[in-house]
């Protein structure tokens, strides 16, 4: 049984990963609006991969004898003045999501809830994964500057990251 504490933290994080998913939505479907369907494409699957990171939350809390709630979520905002900005805003974003992660860990050591470490050392290696592809592909960008084909090859290129 979950800790009222942990259930609050855990159930935090599923906001998180929700607004998560509604975010990279949001983004994809401006790249695909911007003439980027690598991009979008890349984005849309990114979108998924949240949604199930919600999921495996909202399950694991119901599961433990928690009550997970669905929260309701805002506009995301869609301001970018080109597509590096876009990318730095995500490396930004998995940043925020990452000590977010690392903070509800802690707190399952001081708790004494192995379990839900366990459980969330899942989370852990995902965040690493992300953070270093959002910087990779920032490192291209950097690359790639003002370079219309450059950008061209990286949108072609994107779209085999994620998905199908
Ligand atoms: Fe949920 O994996 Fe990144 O944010």
């Amino acid at each position: 049984m979950l800790s009222k504490e942990i259930e609050i933290a855990l159930n935090d994080q599923l906001v998180i990963e929700a607004k998560s998913s509604h975010i990279y939505l949001a983004w994809a479907s401006w790249a695909e609006n911007a003439g980027y369907p690598g991009i979008a494409k890349f984005m849309y699957a990114h979108s998924d991969e949240e949604r199930q990171h919600m999921l495996k939350l909202l399950h694991y809390i119901n599961e433990r004898g928690g009550k997970a709630i669905v929260p309701e979520l805002a506009k995301p905002s869609v301001n970018f003045e080109n597509i590096k900005d876009l990318f730095q805003s995500l490396l930004e974003h998995e940043r925020f999501v990452t000590s977010s992660i690392n903070d509800v860990v802690g707190l399952c050591l001081t708790s004494r809830d192995y379990s839900t470490h366990n459980f969330m050392q899942w989370y852990v290696a995902e965040q690493l994964e992300e953070e270093a592809l959002a910087t990779d592909l920032l490192d291209k960008l950097n690359m790639i500057g003002n370079d219309k084909s450059g950008m061209y090859l990286f949108d072609r290129d994107i779209m085999s990251i994620r998905g199908e």
